[in-house]
C-alpha cells in the first residue's frame, strides 16, 4: 500500500495544552507521525511518496475563503500583536454573543476556533497545508485506480468545519480528500471515521449532501470532547437527510462490548447507500492505553477493524487522524492496515 508523507508535519508543534487545567506537554506532537512513518516503513509498506503540490481551490472547495485567508495570516497577525507564542483563543461566540466578524487577531481566534487546545505556531499553516497535499495526493493515487492508500496526515482534521478550527484540526483532510474525489469522477464518496472523538467537521461539511455519506464510531458526546455534536439522532437535513450515521458509545467500550457491532453497521449503511469509495479517518486514539479516551480497544482489534473495511470492497484512501499512545501508534495502525490488506 502507497503511503504518502511529508516531514513538513513536524512544523506544528505546540509549546503548551491545557489538559484538565493544567499546561502540558501536547499530546499532539510531532513524534506521533515519526513513529507511524517508522512503523509501516518497518513493516513493509511503501513505497513512501512524498506528497504534490494541489491548489488552494482543492481547499475553498470545503473550506471559506475567508477562513482560509485568516487561517494563513493568523500567526503573523498575533505575533504583530504579542510576539512569538503560541496563539490561542479565550473567549467564544457562544449564546447571547453576535456571529459578527471581529477586526482584532484575538477576536478573529475567538470567532474561527471551537477550543483553546489547539494551538497556531510559526509552522502551523504550512505543516496543515502540507498536510492537504497529502491527503490529496493519496485521493488522487485512487482516482488513478490504486484500490488504497494510506495518506499519513498530520495535524488531523476531522474536527475542522467550513470555517472552525479546533481539536487540533486546522484544515479537513478527509473532507478535501472526499470532495476531490466527488470532483474528478466518484459520484457517491463514503467518510467512515473511525477515530474515538466524533468528526464535528466532517459531519458539518457534508449535512445537508446526498452525495457523500459520512458515518462515525465515538465517544458518547454526553461524556466526551467535542459534546456538542455526534449523537445518534443526527441523520442529514435537506437533501443530505439519511446520508449521516452516528454511532455514539459509552466511556468503556471494546471491541465485543459495542464497537465491533458499531462498526458493522456503519460499514453496512456506507455499502447499502452505494458508495463508490471511501475515505477512512483513522484514528487510532480508541486504544485502551490512549491518555486522553476512554475505550478499549487493543492492538489486535485493529486488525479486525481493517478487515472489516476491507470487506466493504471499495477503493479506500486511509487519512491519518488521532492516537496519542506513542509507543502503540505504529502497532495500531499497521495492524489496521495489515489486516485491511490481507482480506482485500
Ligand atoms: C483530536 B482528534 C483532553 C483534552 C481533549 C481535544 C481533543 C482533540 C482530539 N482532556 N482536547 O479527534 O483525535
Ligand atoms: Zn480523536
Amino acid at each position: 500500500m502507497d503511503v504518502v508523507y511529508s516531514e513538513l508535519h513536524a512544523l506544528q508543534n505546540g509549546a503548551y495544552e491545557l489538559i484538565g487545567g493544567q499546561l502540558q506537554p501536547p499530546v499532539e506532537k510531532p513524534e506521533r507521525a515519526e513513529t507511524i512513518r517508522a512503523a509501516v516503513e518497518a513493516a513493509g509498506f511503501g513505497p513512501l511518496l512524498s506528497p504534490e503540490s494541489f491548489p488552494d481551490d482543492t481547499i475553498t472547495r470545503v473550506h471559506t475563503p475567508e477562513f482560509v485567508a485568516f487561517l494563513s495570516t493568523a500567526w503573523d497577525r498575533w505575533v504583530e500583536a504579542h510576539g512569538p507564542y503560541d496563539a490561542l483563543p479565550l473567549n467564544w461566540p457562544v449564546r447571547t454573543f453576535r456571529q459578527k466578524i471581529p477586526e482584532a487577531i484575538d477576536g478573529l481566534l475567538s470567532y474561527y476556533s471551537l477550543d483553546a487546545g489547539t494551538p497556531i505556531t510559526a509552522g502551523t499553516w504550512k505543516a496543515a497545508r502540507t498536510a492537504v497535499d497529502v491527503a490529496l495526493t493519496g485521493a488522487r493515487l485512487i482516482q488513478d485506480g490504486k484500490r488504497h492508500a494510506f495518506a499519513l496526515c498530520r495535524p488531523p482534521g476531522h474536527h475542522a468545519a467550513a470555517d472552525l478550527y479546533g481539536g487540533y484540526c486546522f484544515l479537513n483532510n478527509a473532507a478535501i480528500a472526499a470532495q476531490y474525489l466527488r470532483d474528478n469522477g466518484a459520484a457517491k464518496v463514503a467518510v467512515l471515521d473511525v477515530d474515538y472523538h466524533h468528526g464535528n467537521g466532517t459531519q458539518a461539511i457534508f449535512y445537508d449532501r446526498a452525495d457523500v455519506f459520512f458515518a462515525s464510531v465515538h465517544a458518547d458526546p454526553l461524556q466526551e470532547y467535542p459534546f456538542f455534536l455526534g449523537y445518534a439522532d443526527e441523520t442529514g437535513t435537506g437533501a443530505g437527510e439519511g446520508c449521516n450515521a452516528n454511532y455514539p458509545l459509552r466511556w468503556g467500550t471494546g471491541w465485543e462490548t459495542g464497537y465491533a457491532d458499531a462498526l458493522d453497521d456503519a460499514c453496512r449503511r456506507i455499502h447499502g447507500w452505494g458508495a463508490e469509495a471511501v475515505v477512512v479517518s483513522l484514528g487510532v486514539d480508541t486504544f485502551e492505553q490512549d491518555p486522553i479516551s476512554q475505550f478499549k480497544l487493543t492492538t489486535p482489534d485493529y486488525t479486525r477493524m481493517g478487515e472489516r473495511i476491507a470487506r466493504l470492497g471499495l477503493p479506500t484512501l486511509f487519512v491519518m487522524e488521532g492516537g496519542y499512545d506513542v509507543a502503540a501508534l505504529g502497532d495500531n495502525v499497521v495492524n489496521t492496515l495489515t489486516g485491511y490488506l490481507n482480506a482485500s
